[in-house]
Parts: C-alpha cells; structure tokens; sequence
C-alpha cells in the first residue's frame, strides 16, 4: 500500500501573534504544514517559514476560499493521502488532530468534520440545522476538517463559489462518499476574527447557505 502523508493546510490572514505555537503543536500531528498567508500586513509569512511550514504568499487578499484551493492543491502536488484544514489564530487545538484524521488513515470514513462545543453567530445555527439535515453534521463550518485525498482528486477543486470552506464537504455526500463528526474543543480568540464582525459575518454565512442550496452544478 502507499505510503500515507498528512497534510494542514491552514488560511491566515495576520496571525503573527497566534502562528508560530499553532504551526509547532500541528507539526507533531502532520507530515507537513502548508500555509496560505493572504497578504497578511504583519509577520504571518516570515514566521511560518521560520516555522518549517510551506508558505503561499498573496500579494492581494483572495479570500479564505480561493487560498484553500491553492493550499490543496499544492497539498495534492506534494503527494497528501489525507489532507486536514487547521485554523491559524489558536482556537484549535493541535491535539485534537490525531482524532480528525484518524477514521481516514484507518480507511473508516472519507471525510472528518470537527464539532466545536459552540457557535459565535446565529448564522452559523442556521447552516449547522441544513447541514443537519442534509449531510447528518452538525458544524459544516468548524475550520478543522480532514479529507481523504479521493475525495479532492474526484471532485477537483475545494470551492468555487465561497462556501466559507463548505463545498467539497457537500460534494462528497453528493458522491456518496462516508462523512462523519468528531467532537473537537474550542479556545476563545484573543483578538477580533479576521472573518468580519458580526453583520458582515452573518451576512457571508447566509449567502454561503444560500448558495450550497441552489446550488446544482458539479
Ligand atoms: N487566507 C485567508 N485566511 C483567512 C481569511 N479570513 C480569515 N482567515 C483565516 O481563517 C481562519 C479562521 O478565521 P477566523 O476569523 O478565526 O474565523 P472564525 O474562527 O470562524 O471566527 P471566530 O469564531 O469569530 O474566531 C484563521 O486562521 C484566519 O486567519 C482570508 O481572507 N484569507
Ligand atoms: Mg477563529
């Protein structure tokens, strides 16, 4: 059998505070870490190159999205067998890694979805209930996910249209391939997300559910 490699791929838009301990407690989980740096104004990119992490850098903000997209697919030029999405501003605990990619190693599940103890914005209710009743998850918008590589390489891209990291996850149940849910921990974030305050966040995820609702394409 091949030889497995995990990969993170984590979105960071200034994280200089929260980067560095977040890439050394990931590296004891992982392969390798790739990190989408999103024209950060601070020391993101320095510092996870220092870090060991493989470093895309913008020079203009594409968004977490499309810098997802690029992150897997380098992730899938490197050679991952399972790549796992990490979120860079310490909320998420390295720990709780081995639990997400373990079902994939073990050939058990396709993709992992972590479910953190609770949500900050009504939005994010409102996703968890379509997602509840499409995919049998509860938190379709944790930032900590891992996937089989098959399940990239099949569908062929992350996202295209912002899902706010939620589209390869509705296409693999539409491929019939098995998702399941691990319960994760949250820490609180120190400083302000980097997702926009609350209108604007809520208003994002609305426009995310919509979308994934309407939508028919492949
Ligand atoms: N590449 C990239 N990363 C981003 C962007 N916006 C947010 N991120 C990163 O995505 C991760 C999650 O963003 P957060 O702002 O913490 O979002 P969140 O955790 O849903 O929001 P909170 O629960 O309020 O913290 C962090 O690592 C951010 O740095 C972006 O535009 N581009
Ligand atoms: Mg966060």
């Amino acid at each position: 059998m091949a030889e497995k490699k995990v990969i993170a791929v984590i979105p960071a838009l200034n994280e200089e505070n929260t980067i560095s301990e977040v890439i050394r407690g990931v590296k004891k989980y992982v392969n390798e870490i790739i990190l989408v740096d999103d024209a950060s104004t601070d020391k993101t990119s320095i510092i996870a190159q220092r870090e060991g992490a493989v470093v895309i850098s913008y020079k203009k903000n594409k968004g977490y999205d499309k810098s997802i997209n690029d992150g897997f697919a380098l992730a899938e030029k490197r050679g991952a067998t399972t790549i796992s999405t990490f979120d860079g501003d310490g909320q998420h605990n390295p720990e709780d890694i081995p639990k997400i990619i373990e079902s994939i190693l073990d050939g058990e599940a396709d993709v992992v979805v972590g479910k953190r103890p609770h949500y900050t914005r009504i939005a994010e209710y409102l996703f968890a209930l379509v997602a509840k009743i499409k995919l049998n998850i509860d938190d379709p918008l944790c930032g900590l996910k891992a996937y089989h590589i098959n399940v990239y390489k099949d569908v062929g891209y992350f996202d295209r249209f912002s899902s706010i990291g939620t589209q390869l996850l509705f296409n693999a149940k539409r491929r019939g391939y098995r998702i399941v849910q691990r319960n994760i921990t949250l820490n609180e974030r120190k400083d302000t997300p980097r997702f926009g305050k609350r209108f604007k966040a809520n208003w994002k995820i609305l426009k995310a559910i919509i979308k994934i609702l309407c939508w028919r394409g492949k």
